[in-house]
């Protein structure tokens, strides 16, 4: 068993647990390297927040903001780019970034067409940020996300994509008994053959299951998720706080870091 993990830097003013700290382009050089410094085996950067009632930002801005700092990492660690924009995938895998965090799942003909070495995760979501938490319905939450996945993941194996994540998107158009159910059957996710992410770190589930503690004050919970994912042959989780959970994966037996094989052609 063997997990990576994959750092969070959001270079945004208004991301739900560190919006505004990294949008200078030295600190947030410095966060991705201190990641690295970590255990993290890649650094996901994103220029949007996608949380709950967030407001789409343009092609322009998302570049402003992420480009550099790509191109800054990129010769350190591998760099997934967090978006549900063509252009800004397009522009950041140009500047260095070789895994596309598609919060769409829409996105796997710019990776197919950046050919091999390039890898797409494919998150599930209900709606779009700005609405998605008003009124979240399935019949079966997890039938209903595993089929999606397995059938934007089929298309883009088709399509010529050799490295598939796909990620049940906690948090994204759901509940927290649509939340709990996901995370309860990862298993089904894992058994579909393709490799599972899971990004729950800090998530608004862990401050309504934790007493209503805010997003700064969940790493216990964050930690206690990372380490049920691992548990349930997740490959890759998404996190805010690396080192500490590269510690916890390392004492429940993972190998941690340098691992999985998600680190790409060197
Ligand atoms: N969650 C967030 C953003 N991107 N990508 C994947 N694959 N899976 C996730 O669960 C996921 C994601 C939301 O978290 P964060 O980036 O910390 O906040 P914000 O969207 O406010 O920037």
């Amino acid at each position: 068993m063997a997990i990576a993990v994959m750092g969070v830097l959001n270079i945004t003013p208004d991301s739900f647990s560190d919006g505004g700290c990294w949008t200078d382009p030295e600190r947030a050089l410095a966060r991705g390297l201190e990641m690295v410094a970590e255990g993290a085996e890649v650094v996901d950067v994103g220029g949007e927040s996608t949380r709950p009632g967030a407001e789409p930002v343009g092609d322009a801005e998302q570049c402003r903001r992420v480009l550099e700092v790509i191109a800054a990492l990129a010769p350190h660690v591998r760099v997934s780019v967090d978006t549900r924009s063509v252009g800004v995938a397009e522009a950041a895998l140009e500047a260095g970034a070789s895994l596309v965090n598609d919060v769409s799942a829409s996105l796997w003909p710019v990776v197919a067409a950046a050919g091999p070495g390039v890898g797409w995760v494919a998150m599930h979501m209900q709606g779009e940020p700005a609405t998605m938490q008003a009124d979240p319905r399935y019949a079966d939450v997890v039938v209903e996300v595993q089929a999606f996945l397995v059938a934007r993941a089929r298309a883009a194996r088709a399509g010529g994509v050799e490295e598939i994540w796909i990620d049940p998107g906690i948090g994204f158009g759901k509940l927290l008994e649509h939340n709990l159910a996901l995370l309860a059957r990862l298993d089904r996710l894992v058994a579909t053959g393709f490799s599972v992410l899971v990004g729950a770190s800090r998530k608004g589930l862990l401050g309504t299951l934790l007493d209503g503690a805010p997003s700064h004050d969940r790493l216990e919970g964050s930690l206690a998720l990372a380490v049920w994912a691992a548990c349930q042959g997740v490959g890759m989780v998404r996190v805010h706080d690396v080192a500490a959970t590269v510690d916890a994966l390392r004492l429940v037996g993972d190998a941690g870091p340098r691992s999985s094989g998600v680190r790409g052609p060197a």
